[in-house]
């Protein structure tokens, strides 16, 4: 299955670089042929891969519409009107800053903009579902701020264990008074209550941020309830639920806080702008404002239920007992004590199934070896496939894992014959956008 877009690409680059050439179809047919469950990548349209390969890529476009420090930039500011407006719509909020090259810029500019050096924010944990720039000591966000992270409740008798404990969030909030509270997480698979975050924000005087990057497309089909009017800032990346190009963007609806952040990510963080991602950025707004991206995210979450509960009936264990949204941690101990999330990785790509090991809430294990698996369905539901496709691939890991856990011998097996009955579904199942030449 080819786009003849992407023919004509890869036929240019062929005759001027057929290494470069080569390498791109390889990847190509990779991502042709194996089935993505990495909760956050996604298959982009056609359009919005090639929106990338644009002429808008050759330009400089510092500042903002109507305020640039280069000329030549009238149809850079209609493009980020453009952008900007699609993305207002899709989120139903009034400002939004469509520059950022990825989401961990748009959380710096949103830091820098809210926050001075020292100051104290209050999130979750990279280790229980949070993220790198949410107060990682390694990252900006830790190293020039004062994280303190509230826990999931963790018990578990209870019936929301591993789920945000929203009387812990408001006890920390209330003893450290941070400036700045905020939610959106990496690897949390249950519905965030953003009234219940605005009203313990608004009791320590906090201003509330949400960083929704992985349910961002969730959000925009209305399949996840929205962060406004309850959050000051919001910040997301645009390629994982939303399915656009690789960025990131902040949102607001307060133009003091628009105005400090347009200053902070530019010139404070980023010089100029990637206006051709930029101009990605519109295309797969304008999609992602069509009906039929409602009735994706509808299935994406439908299909997140169904694996789960097809893993669960393999004797997995779904942390936090299951699943509203895209994704969800798979504790890989409930099956085997001895598997652990690296190796599960790492044989299950043999098979042709790709994800990612992930920590489980209290992993006894390393973040290089974990107890878990991350699974995400915004890949797999943008190639077609369905609750039954899910059962399959639920199959399909659990045999695989099955296998590792006997050896070498019994996993080679058995990589080999899914890989290939893989690589059939993905024949009838082909990936939208730019899709492989063979
Ligand atoms: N690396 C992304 C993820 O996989 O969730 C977050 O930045």
């Amino acid at each position: 299955m080819t786009h003849p877009a992407d023919d004509a690409v890869y036929d240019l680059i062929h005759e001027t670089d057929p290494d470069a050439a080569a390498i791109l179809e390889r990847e190509k047919q990779r991502q042709e042929s194996t089935i993505e469950l990495i909760a956050s990548e996604n298959h982009a349209s056609a359009a919005v891969t090639h929106a990338m390969g644009t002429c808008f890529t050759n330009k400089y476009a510092e500042g903002y519409p109507g305020r640039r420090y280069y000329g030549g930039c009238a149809h850079m500011d209609e493009i980020e009107e453009l952008a900007r407006a699609r993305a207002c719509e899709l989120f139903g909020c009034k400002f939004a800053n469509v520059q950022p090259h990825s989401g961990a810029q748009a959380n710096t500019a949103a830091f820098i903009a809210m926050m001075s050096p020292g100051d104290t924010f209050a999130s979750l944990v990279l280790a229980d579902g949070g993220h790198l720039s949410h107060g990682m000591k390694i990252n900006f966000s830790g190293m020039f701020y004062n994280p303190v992270h509230y826990p999931l409740h963790y018990d578990k008798s209870h019936p929301e264990h591993e789920r945000i404990d929203y009387d812990a969030v408001r006890e920390v909030c209330l003893e450290h008074k941070p400036r700045l509270l905020l939610t959106g997480y990496s690897a949390y698979s249950r519905q965030i209550d953003f009234e219940k975050f605005r009203a313990i924000a608004d009791e320590c005087g906090a201003v509330l941020m949400a960083d929704i990057a992985h349910i961002a497309g969730l959000v925009a089909a209305g399949e996840h309830p929205s962060p406004f009017p309850h959050c000051d800032i919001v910040t997301t990346t645009t390629h994982k639920s939303l399915r656009g190009p690789r960025g990131g963007l902040v949102l607001m609806n307060d133009e003091e806080i628009y105005k400090k952040v347009n200053k902070a990510l530019f010139p404070g963080v980023q010089g100029g702008p990637l206006m051709h991602v930029v101009f990605s950025k519109a295309v797969a707004f304008g999609e992602a404002l069509r009906p039929d991206f409602k009735v994706y995210q509808q299935r994406v979450r439908e299909n997140a239920v169904a694996l789960a509960e097809a893993l669960v009936s393999h004797g997995y264990r779904i942390c936090s007992g299951g699943t509203d949204n895209h994704v969800m941690l798979v504790d890989l101990s409930a099956r085997d004590e001895n598997l652990t999330g690296a190796d599960a990785e790492k044989w299950l790509e043999a098979a042709g199934i790709i994800c990612n090991k992930n920590g489980i809430p209290q992993d006894p294990r390393p973040p290089m070896k974990t107890s878990g698996i991350r699974l995400g369905t915004p890949a797999t539901t943008t190639r077609g496939f369905g609750p039954e496709e899910m059962k399959r691939i639920a199959g399909w890991i659990d045999e695989v894992l099955g296998a590792g856990l006997q050896g070498d011998a019994a996993l080679n097996d058995r990589a080999t014959a899914t890989r290939a009955e893989v690589a059939t579904l993905c024949e009838q199942f082909p990936m939208p956008g730019a899709t492989a030449r063979v």
